[in-house]
């Protein structure tokens, strides 16, 4: 790659110290005596952030006045994490910043946690677009990240006396935020509402109410590319002028609505993850952020052009919807081009179709984004029109085609009184694709089978990847460093397929042990942490087992939990004996939807079996369980480095892909799973010899749907299983209340839709498998450590050159 030039780096420790005081005495207006590690915090990135303007000028100007495409990255969620540590790592100042603070009387690690997280996303999808878009600029891909600074991020979770999730508000920007930059003069109008007229031949739409769109731009620096940059994330603001217009007609604090309602665009993240809710406010949040960036896109690449020939417009940059949310995009575009440019439909629609893709994330049909028709006819009059002529276009194509009318019926975007948003970014854009390479099959096969038998050149494949800056080098600093020295260098932190090299030393005994060392450090830390964080004491000579992830049926949860009760089962029953009990500890984080039923029933039970595993003494030292609250960011930073087997056990064919796999796998974990979304390229990869894969198939659990399944037939066959059930129904973990789990226990014995129990025995059997293996330390580290040299097909770079080169068909700044 072409070097270029990061200005004003590299500093020395003493001008790096000088910076963080000239910020505090400056910026925040306190003394190096009076500061405190928040202010340090916020000195220290804003000094940071000023080594990085002037490759964010360069990066910017390269851009827009060169011949390389850019992308835009149209995300709902951007789930970033801390910010510090991974700014001073990519603009090279780790050392300064480490040596200078400690000049300063404070230690880098409270600086560094004096950050606030921010929680700008749910789960996966949101972490997802975090990590792509920190490969886009790492790659020196120009990139945009176009999303919305909400207000609240996802609600924070505690439990009560009772083991209940109860939410709290997240009002993250009640703490300083040196990263985000407000800027009121690249605002955009976004208007909604009122109705469309026919003037002079032509349609024009006169919206009811408008809001002001204001860019909040974080720069998003590249590692070692010279390269940032920009996520631009909205924030609604009111206009002034609607006072005026309802205080004519009513009493002064009536005036105000408005402006309140204006603001509630931007003010809270929808909780849910992979389950849809069909709120207006909802589409209004979308098409809130999807107007304002496809205007400030336009103004970006043609500035200060009045009559831009947009013709060009997908030559600049190509837009990726990130899942159904976006969508609204396609109409909006179409509407920008035939009544604000005066485009022909034609143009227009040619113009479009060139400029999206579209990411389906999901294979459960519920969580597929429908709205109903006369809802976008309220809030979006114009554009309902245009997708129903986008819909009358679509059937003239597919008749074209010589396709049957009864296919034509079960593919209509518009159903006349609703509209189907991932058939319109799959018809509305060039390329769809999925998340993991079975995913994709099954998008291609069931999910979207009749469109990719008429579209079968738009599908495609890009497997998910995690950034190893932030989830190996930052998380994990002790194999960072260990994979460098069996490398002999460092360069696999921007290629991370050099980690095949660590394959020959999986022989090296002695490497194999300095491996287990880094991990029981992990551990080590990971026990201070827990004291710090949950007050808990975790007994660091027991096997750490891990499921982190979104509270979902389809992930199962409960196939887990009823293990764990099993096993304590089998110890209380003198089932086994205490010796041939290998300890244990299971770590559980998750949240649920604030009002997913289940959901939240299961994250009680699992606090409840957790406070009657942990005070019965009869267990002490062989099985330990904690459901660890508020599972974040950092949460993951510390415990997946600590993690030696990770659950990834949902029912085959639900689980699109998942992200959390590859971060275990690459921090040394061995994966318990089912052959389901990427698990199955990771256990390709790494080798079945060192993954334990229990559980259906995609084919045998549809095999079971068809022949009508029946969850109690399993019950009644595994005496483990039914006994487990029982100790849930039978009040021991309720404190003898037999009513405080029946809803679950009947959906398990009667409906069970995602077939817990019909995989329940193969979970169970292969414990003895995974128990045996860590028996022998040498050889479950051996496994461990091919699974990091294996995984490095698992990096975002990967999937972000696999976009580039099937969909994106652009690159690198020159
Ligand atoms: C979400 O986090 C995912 C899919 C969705 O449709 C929504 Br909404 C939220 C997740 C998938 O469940 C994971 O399997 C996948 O790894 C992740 O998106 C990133 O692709």
């Amino acid at each position: 790659m072409t070097e270029i030039t990061a200005p004003k780096s590299p500093v020395t420790t003493a001008e790096f110290a000088d910076e963080i005081r000239e910020q505090l005495k400056y910026t925040q207006n306190v003394t190096a005596e009076q500061a405190t590690a928040a202010d340090v915090y916020v000195a220290a990135s804003k000094a940071v952030r000023n080594h990085l303007v002037d490759s964010w000028f360069k990066t910017q100007s390269d851009m827009v006045n060169g011949n390389t495409k850019a992308v835009g990255y149209f995300s709902a969620e951007f789930l970033m994490g801390k910010q510090l540590e991974n700014a001073l790592l990519n603009a090279g100042l780790t050392e300064q910043f480490d040596e200078a603070v400690k000049e300063l009387g404070f230690q880098p690690k409270d600086i560094v946690d004096a950050e606030y997280e921010p929680g700008l996303g749910n789960g996966g999808l949101g972490r997802l677009a975090a990590c792509y878009i920190d490969s886009l600029a790492s790659l020196g891909v120009p990139a945009f990240g176009y999303g919305i600074q909400y207000k609240y991020g996802i609600f924070k979770q505690t439990f009560d006396e009772n083991g209940k999730q109860v939410e709290t508000p997240d009002y993250w920007l009640n703490n300083e935020e040196p990263w985000g930059h407000i800027d009121y003069n690249r605002d955009q109008k976004v208007s909604f509402g009122g109705e469309v007229v026919e003037e002079n031949g032509k349609k024009v739409w006169k919206p009811a109410w408008s809001v002001r769109a204001v860019p909040v731009d974080y720069m998003v620096p590249g590692y070692e590319s010279g390269r940032v940059n920009t996520l631009r994330l909205w924030t609604a603001k009111s206009y002034d002028e609607f006072d005026l217009l309802t205080f004519n007609k009513s009493e002064y604090l009536d005036a105000v609505k408005p402006q309140v309602k204006a603001e509630n665009i931007s003010k809270i993240l929808y909780p849910e993850d992979s389950t849809k809710v069909g709120k207006e406010l909802r589409l209004e949040q979308q098409y809130f952020f999807v107007s304002a960036s496809l205007h400030d896109a336009i103004r970006v690449f043609y500035p200060g052009e009045a009559k831009p020939d947009l013709t060009t417009f997908p030559n600049k940059i190509t837009f990726q919807l990130n899942d159904t949310h976006p969508v609204i995009g396609i109409p909006e575009l179409m509407r920008i081009l035939i009544d604000e440019y005066d485009y022909d439909w034609d143009t227009a629609w040619s113009i479009t179709q060139k400029t999206f893709n579209y990411t389906c994330h999901t294979l459960l049909p519920e969580a597929l984004e429908v709205w109903p028709a006369s809802l976008i006819g309220e809030l979006l009059p114009r554009h309902l029109e245009i997708i129903k002529k986008i819909n009358e276009q679509f059937e003239d194509e597919l008749k074209g085609k010589g396709i049957d009318d009864a296919t034509i019926e079960r593919m209509r975007i518009y159903t006349g009184d609703s509209v189907r948003m991932a058939y319109l970014a799959t018809y509305g854009g060039s390329y769809v694709n999925g998340v993991a390479a079975l995913h994709s099959q099954l998008l291609k096969d069931v999910t979207l089978k009749d469109f990719s038998d008429a579209y079968p050149d738009k599908f495609t494949n890009v497997t998910n990847g995690v950034t190893p800056r932030r989830f190996i080098k930052l998380a994990n600093p002790g194999l960072s460093d260990l994979i460098t020295e069996g490398l002999g260098t460092d360069k696999w932190l921007s290629n991370l397929e050099l980690l095949e090299g660590l394959v020959p030393l999986a022989q090296d005994d002695e490497f194999v042990k300095k491996f287990a060392a880094v991990k029981n450090a992990n551990k080590h830390n990971f026990v201070a942490f827990a004291k710090q964080h949950y007050g808990i004491d975790v007994d660091e000579n027991t096997l750490f087992n891990t499921m982190v992830k979104r509270l979902h049926e389809y992930k199962r949860q409960s196939l887990k939990i009823l293990a764990v009760i099993s096993k304590y089962a089998a110890i209380k029953n003198g089932t086994v004996s205490a010796d041939d009990i290998l300890p244990r500890t299971v770590f559980f984080g998750a949240k649920a939807a604030p009002g997913y039923y289940l959901a939240k029933m299961t994250i009680e039970l699992i606090n409840n079996v957790s406070r009657v595993v942990n005070n019965d003494p009869d267990v002490k030292g062989k099985l330990a369980v904690y459901m660890l609250p508020n599972y974040n960011i950092e949460m993951a930073q510390n415990l997946i480095p600590a993690t030696e087997l990770d659950e990834q056990i949902s029912q085959a064919g639900k689980e699109a892909s998942g992200t959390g796999n590859m971060k275990f796998a690459l921090n040394g974990a061995l994966t318990v799973g089912t052959l389901d979304g990427a698990n199955v390229e990771i256990r390709e990869r790494v080798g079945a010899e060192n993954f334990f894969l229990f559980g259906m198939t995609v084919e045998e659990v549809e095999k079971q749907y068809a022949d009508g399944y029946d969850p109690a037939k399993y019950y009644e066959a595994d005496p483990r299983l039914k006994q487990a059930v029982n100790l849930v129904a039978d009040g021991t973990f309720s404190n003898g209340d037999r009513n405080a789990y029946a809803p679950l226990v009947a959906d398990w014995l009667t409906k069970d839709w995602f077939m817990t129990l019909a995989d329940f025995s193969a979970y169970a059997d292969i414990q003895g498998e995974i128990e045996q293996l860590y028996r022998d330390p040498l050889e479950w580290n051996r496994k461990a450590l091919l699974n990091v040299a294996n995984s490095g097909f698992f990096s975002s770079d990967r999937s972000i050159e696999d976009y580039l080169e099937r969909i994106w068909h652009t690159g690198p700044l020159a």
